[in-house]
């Protein structure tokens, strides 16, 4: 049907009609329920996403009484108005010939096909001078309708060319509708009607595409007066919307209330991606604080404590803490054990692509023999710095095995480590690390016994 060929039309290759069953039907609703009840979805992100999940709210009513909804799109005073004045048969929206007479959406039911539950949307014009507001209240009514009758007067401009495109964007079913089609000859209309199916071609299908007179302006008819003598008379025709509606009305009996549903599918699967980016966000958020503190607990263990072997011992297991920490971030927790494999995993690929340069880095601590003298703590400051990178480092990895589900990808475990490696900046982690170490050191000396009694503890 209407824009077949639409970005996620899930019409796609099925000869334009929207598939669909009861089943189908009773599925989508049923996946409106479960996104709006999900009692994972953090609160926070539930209050962030408000107005979205009122619009979801909105639409399951509106499944739920089975309406579908069809806007008006357009240009300011190119006949909306009249266009669904003319569908209805009563003067229900304003008309007028001053630009910018429909200010805001409004709505009123469509009695032929009330069974169906249909309703036409108008909508204030698209592209009028500080109209800007009005203009994206048009498009986010276009972008929540089932189906939208996007009226031109004549040839497309590009600015009504890029409205299409929007909506074409937003997956949503078009029909193209040239009104004041009275106002050109037969031929003219012919000529309008092929140029609009080129200007929309892939994005409005050609039986899509309708002429109307909505409205149509004064004609001088000469009429027989009553002595038989031919006289002129002004009339307005009536409107003729015929090959609109009977394309509407085609259009609702063939797929009903599943426009309505895919269209629904298609906001609530936009909504539960946008609800799992934002859960997946503010655990990110939570894995970089628990990252930071593990990498100032080594950076200033290393810096500070005298016995090389010991730092080693500890290190390592600072750095299953942490991935042991990572895990229960992600909701995905793994045992001390796991969590050791893991870091060897790591470290082994490490190894491999950093060779010596890593070996110093694990081995950071033992240096720091040379430097044991007058001031350990700020001459080892620079070896601190290197065991907060080493975890550092550990901890983006273990971070990306969660958030791949505890996997590394189908690339495995080399790519991904060589990928998380290349997009690390060293030099700024290196002179962070040296500032938090160095602030660390100054307000808590004594960081190294606390330290060394943790990982102690943790060993068991
Ligand atoms: N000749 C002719 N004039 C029409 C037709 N349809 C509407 N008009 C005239 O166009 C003018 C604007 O009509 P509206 O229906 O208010 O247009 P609109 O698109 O709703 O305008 P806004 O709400 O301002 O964006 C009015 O003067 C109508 O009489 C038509 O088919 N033919
Ligand atoms: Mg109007």
């Amino acid at each position: 049907m209407a824009n077949s060929s639409g970005p996620h039309d899930p019409a796609e290759g099925q000869g334009g009609a929207v598939p669909g069953t009861r089943d189908d039907f009773w599925r989508i609703k049923e996946s409106l329920r479960a996104l709006l009840d999900d009692p994972h979805v953090p609160p926070g992100i539930r209050e962030n996403l408000r107005a979205d999940y009122d619009t979801l709210r909105a639409m399951l009513d509106k499944l739920e009484q089975e309406q579908v909804h069809i806007a008006v799109f357009g240009r300011v005073s190119v006949g909306k108005s009249s266009l669904l004045n003319a569908l209805i048969g009563a003067p229900r929206f304003t008309v007028s010939a001053l630009h910018g007479e429909t200010a805001r959406p409004a709505m009123q039911s469509w009695e032929t096909v009330a069974s169906q539950g249909v309703y036409f949307i108008d909508t204030p014009g698209i592209n009028e001078v500080d109209g800007k507001a009005r203009e994206q209240m048009a498009v986010e009514v276009a972008g929540r309708s089932d189906l939208v009758l996007f009226v031109v007067d004549g040839d497309m401009t590009a600015s009504e060319l890029d409205a299409l495109e929007r909506i074409w964007m937003q997956s949503r079913p078009m029909l193209l509708v040239l009104n004041k089609a009275d106002q050109y000859t037969r031929e003219e209309q012919q000529q309008l009607l092929e140029r609009l199916g080129e200007r929309a071609r892939g994005r409005v299908a050609p039986e899509d595409i309708v002429a109307t007179s909505a409205h149509p302006g004064e004609r001088i008819y000469l009429v027989a007066d009553e002595a038989g003598q031919e006289i002129e008379q002004r009339r307005r025709p009536p409107p003729d919307v015929a090959a609109l509606k009977a394309r509407l009305i085609r259009i609702l009996e063939t797929e009903g209330k599943m426009l309505a549903a895919v269209n629904a599918g298609l906001f609530a699967g936009e909504l539960s991606d946008q609800v799992a980016r934002r859960v997946t966000q503010a655990k990110q958020e939570v894995a970089a604080r628990v990252i930071r503190n593990y990498c100032i607990g080594k950076g200033v263990a290393v810096a500070v404590n005298p016995v090389p072997v010991t730092d080693l011992a500890a290190a390592a297991a600072l750095d299953i803490t942490l991935v042991v920490h990572l895990g229960r971030v992600y909701g995905l927790p793994v045992t001390r054990g796991e969590a050791g494999r893991l870091i060897a995993q790591i470290s082994a690929q490490l190894a491999l692509l950093m060779g010596a340069v890593w070996g110093m880095n694990l081995l950071s601590s033992a240096l720091k023999t040379v430097s044991v003298g007058a001031s350990v703590a700020i001459t080892a400051v620079g070896q601190g710095a290197a065991g907060y990178y080493a975890t550092y480092v550990v901890g983006q990895c273990a971070e990306h095995y969660f958030l791949q589900g505890k996997s590394w990808g189908a690339k495995g475990p080399k790519t991904a480590v060589r990928d998380i490696l290349s997009g690390i900046d060293r030099r700024s982690i290196l002179q962070q690390a040296r500032e938090d170490i160095r602030a660390r050191l100054r307000t808590q000396p004594g960081r190294s016994s606390w330290f060394s009694r943790r990982s102690r503890s943790e060993d068991k």
